[in-house]
């Protein structure tokens, strides 16, 4: 027999106790670490109630798939509330990320078209291509420059603009020159306020923004700074490209980028073009850059394993003679590591649902309606289900064996990841001309933690060192 949704285990009739835990254990910047201990704890499914917001939380795979059999057509998230009250607040539209219902749905069809779909994203690839050639040219410099041989650096910052350079070619269509030298002012501001934007989001995730708002809190002030900030250089970018395109309407059968799409395609208001494109342009900053750095660490701890992935990428490079395309077809242990760097380090630290129909869940009742948690920074590091989960081995994800709902750093289904295509082949690109130029090391007896600032970050610099090969 079903049991009950009141009987699942928890502290949630106990915000007290709940809030304890929550403190001792480091509270905000340990949220990934709560959520493993709380499984420990309570088994594989605990109930809970921290702020203002009641969850499920769920850890094992095949609980995974249940919960996404029941999200409904229209997938709907925890709302992140910070940020739609800025929104609210400064008068914006809300974009695909914060839109939910049919007015979600009508937007994320015409964009996938654009940024997902197989028929599109072989365009981006040269334009990945080039920027990680550049990022390439510009390490081989700072070498030079060095006078030693080597190039020592946290490099966070490299990332950032290498991260912000490879999205806005795809958006844009063009070069911001942000591996060169010189960066505008203004730009750096930019790539600063996204990382503020996610820092002061967290608190803001139990304590209401409303109520910040009212008492004119820091964290709400510098909200809002940042995201002002955010739209207003993302704004110039579109306006840019919005003008051009007026004065001269693309012909040249070359690949215009995401947004002239879309504005040619002309199936979306320009408003709403602008809400998502200035999403995307934020959304592709820390994300990859961070993943990036964690797997250089990573490949920087096991010089035998990087070896290996060098082998894979001469021997791609061998058969198939500077066709890209090819080329990132044949690198499967590449691909393997960056699953990897997301099992151990994902950016999310969690996947929620708001579940549209009943489901049973490790024999207990939940009700449609329920917010759903599946814990992936739990789940990546528990040894049932990844053995040895502290051992980073890329070739987990070759073997024969089942990974059924195990990799699912960017989401499931319909509302996944808008950026995955993205991401992995900017990231591949990356680490494809990285392994082919220098060897990654890393100082010795340093062990990187991760904090929780929205996203998953390093909770240290990371210095590492490239060498020529
Ligand atoms: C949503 C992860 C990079 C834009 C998400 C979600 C996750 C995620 C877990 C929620 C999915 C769900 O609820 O099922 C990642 C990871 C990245 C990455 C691990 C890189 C390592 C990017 C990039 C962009 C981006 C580069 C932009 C170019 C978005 C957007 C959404 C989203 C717009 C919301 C989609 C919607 O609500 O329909 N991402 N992301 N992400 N991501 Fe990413
Ligand atoms: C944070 O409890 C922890 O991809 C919360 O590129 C639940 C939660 C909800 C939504 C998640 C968020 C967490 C982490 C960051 C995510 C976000 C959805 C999209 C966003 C995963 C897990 C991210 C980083 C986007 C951000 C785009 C934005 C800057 C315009």
């Amino acid at each position: 027999t079903v049991r009950s949704y009141d009987e699942i285990p928890g502290n949630w009739r106990n915000s007290l106790a709940s809030l304890y835990t929550f403190w001792k254990l480091g509270g905000l910047k340990n949220i990934h670490r709560i959520m493993v201990n709380n499984f420990n704890t309570f088994g594989p499914i605990y109930r809970e109630k921290v702020g203002y917001y009641e969850s499920v939380n769920i850890i094992n795979p095949v609980d995974a798939a249940i919960l996404f059999k029941a999200e409904g057509r229209y997938p709907e998230r925890l709302t992140v509330e910070a940020w739609t009250a800025y929104r609210d607040y400064r008068t914006r539209r809300y974009g695909v990320l914060l839109k939910n219902g049919e007015d979600w749905r009508s937007s994320r069809v015409i964009l996938n078209k654009e940024v997902i779909s197989p028929q599109v994203v072989g365009n981006f690839v040269p334009l990945l291509d080039e920027v990680g050639q550049d990022f390439v040219s510009r390490v081989h410099k700072q070498i030079e420059r060095s006078g030693k041989g080597r190039w020592t650096a946290d490099l966070s910052h490299e990332l950032f603009r290498f991260a912000l350079e490879s999205v806005s070619h795809v958006l844009y269509g063009e070069r911001l020159g942000l591996l060169q030298d010189h960066i505008d002012p203004d730009t750096q501001k930019f790539i600063d306020c996204i990382t503020l934007m996610f820092k002061t989001t967290s608190p803001m995730l139990y304590i209401p923004p409303a109520l910040l708002r009212r008492v004119g809190a820091k964290v709400w002030r510098d909200h809002v700074e940042a995201w002002d900030t955010i739209f207003s250089h993302a704004d110039r970018c579109i306006q840019n490209i919005y003008r051009k395109l007026r004065q001269s309407p693309a012909s040249d059968g070359k690949y215009p980028g995401v947004l002239a799409s879309l504005l040619m395609l002309d199936k979306l208001s320009i408003e709403d073009i602008k809400a998502s494109v200035t999403e995307l342009m934020a959304g592709g900053v820390d994300t990859t850059s961070i993943t990036l750095l964690w797997t250089m660490y990573e490949l920087a701890r096991y010089p035998d394993l990087q070896e290996q992935l060098r082998a894979e990428v001469q021997d791609a490079w061998a058969s198939s003679q500077g066709d890209m395309i090819k080329m990132l077809k044949s690198i499967p242990l590449v691909k393997g590591a960056i699953k990897e760097t997301l099992r151990l380090h994902p950016v999310a630290v969690s996947l929620q649902r708001y579940i549209t129909e009943d489901i049973v869940i490790q024999n207990y009742h939940i009700p449609s309606g329920t917010l759903v948690q599946l814990g992936l920074y739990a789940m990546g590091r528990n040894p049932q289900i990844f053995p040895r989960p502290l051992q980073y081995n890329p070739a987990r994800w070759l073997k024969g064996e089942s990974h059924y709902f195990k990799s699912l750093s960017f989401g499931f289904g319909p509302r996944q990841c808008l950026g995955r295509r993205i991401a992995e082949i900017e990231m591949q690109l990356f680490l494809i001309h990285l392994l082919q130029n220098f060897k990654i090391e890393k100082q010795r007896q340093v062990d990187v933690g991760s904090t929780f600032e929205l996203i998953i970050l390093p909770d240290k610099p990371i210095l590492l060192t490239l060498r020529p090969l």
